[in-house]
């Protein structure tokens, strides 16, 4: 027990991201993402900060802290139509008030996640454009589209470079670009690429930031759709050299939901235990208008087994029916059941992680 006990302590202190140079900002969130991850699970929500259901822009204001009075400890912010050189993001948030939210939320002691439904940068249609199989092909070195990529990443790079601190310290984010990849619906998808190729692009994303930009305040998530084997979870996975975040997306369409996020679960929970790196879940939303205990009886009940740093509820658009909601927002009919899910003390809100 004592030499066990030694041996985690030592280690400890000396897990570090995937990046040898990363930042003292960045090595600190990813230990303080490792040692929560054993004390609970955290809540996130997509565009938390930047509006919901009923409201677009109000300063402090959140649907979760509508409901329960804290914030989620994790926000999920999007960074499509950034590559296009656009003022705000397809989903209608400045890129401004972007930078400023994750400002605020990072200096209340929270997590920013980015994610990035960038344009096909051979077609020039929409993440979800996969008319063509040879995107990710033509981005790579000696590609046809390689110089127009790098223009990209140039765009995004300005931006990870503008995340500050009041001080002047970079902002420690994490980053999960080319998610789902397991499906076929955004055009890095399974079926659009090789294996090959998706890794290569990871590689060349991961070393032009890191080594092009000198940008060392990101930590990576890799993050698949549903999944079956631990071989199919690795099949596409870049390298420890690059990942700092083993995560899944998955979203409630039917009965089997509990089931397969029990599963997809238990083994990225294993799979980030024996990596010693950070897992979570990533993406995950299900019918919280019409089963009044989702919260607890499906999602809780279902990951409570498991050392998993967070859970991202997808957003609650405020351009949309409000049945298209995926976080908790005042008049909700599961609104009760998001309270106690929140009193449960496996759940970790912003108070809890300071
Ligand atoms: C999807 C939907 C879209 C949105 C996209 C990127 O799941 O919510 O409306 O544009 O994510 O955030």
């Amino acid at each position: 027990m004592v030499f066990v006990f030694i041996g985690f302590t030592a280690q400890a202190g000396k897990v570090v991201p995937s990046d040898p140079k990363a930042t003292p900002e960045a090595i600190k969130l990813y230990q303080k993402m490792l040692r929560l991850q054993h004390k609970g699970m955290m809540f996130g929500h997509q565009d938390a900060l930047a509006y919901g259901t009923s409201w677009y822009a109000e300063e402090g204001r959140s649907d979760v802290k509508d409901v329960c009075g804290d914030y989620p400890a994790v926000c999920g912010w999007e960074l499509g139509h950034l590559e296009l050189g656009n003022a705000f993001s397809l989903d209608s948030v400045f890129f401004d008030n972007i930078r400023s939210g994750i400002q605020k939320s990072y200096k209340k002691g929270g997590i920013n996640t980015i994610s990035w439904h960038f344009t096909n940068v051979l077609t020039q249609g929409s993440a979800w454009d996969v008319t063509s199989n040879k995107t990710v092909a033509a981005m790579l070195p000696g590609g046809e589209k390689h110089e127009l990529y790098k223009q990209y990443l140039d765009k995004l790079a300005l931006f990870m470079l503008s995340l500050k601190t009041d001080q002047g310290t970079f902002i420690p984010v994490l980053f999960r670009p080319f998610h789902e990849h397991t499906g076929s619906w955004f055009w890095w998808g399974k079926d659009l690429c090789t294996v090959d190729e998706y890794k290569t692009l990871w590689r060349f994303t991961v070393n032009y930031l890191r080594e092009t930009k000198n940008i060392h305040h990101l930590l990576y998530a890799y993050s698949t759709d549903r999944f079956s084997t631990t071989d199919e979870y690795l099949e596409r996975y870049p390298g420890d050299d690059l990942i700092d975040l083993v995560a899944f997306d998955l979203y409630d369409r039917g009965p089997e939901y509990a089931a397969t996020l029990g599963k997809c679960a238990k083994l990225v929970s294993k799979i980030a235990a024996q990596k010693g790196k950070i897992g979570a879940v990533s993406e995950a939303g299900g019918p919280i208008t019409e089963n009044t205990e989702w919260w607890t009886k499906v999602l809780l009940e279902t990951l409570r087994p498991y050392d998993l740093s967070y859970v991202l509820v997808w957003r609650n658009a405020f351009n949309q029916p409000v049945k298209t909601a995926f976080g908790p927002y005042k008049g909700c009919p599961s609104e009760k059941d998001f309270v106690k899910f929140y009193n449960d003390p496996k759940t970790l809100f912003l108070k809890d992680i300071q």
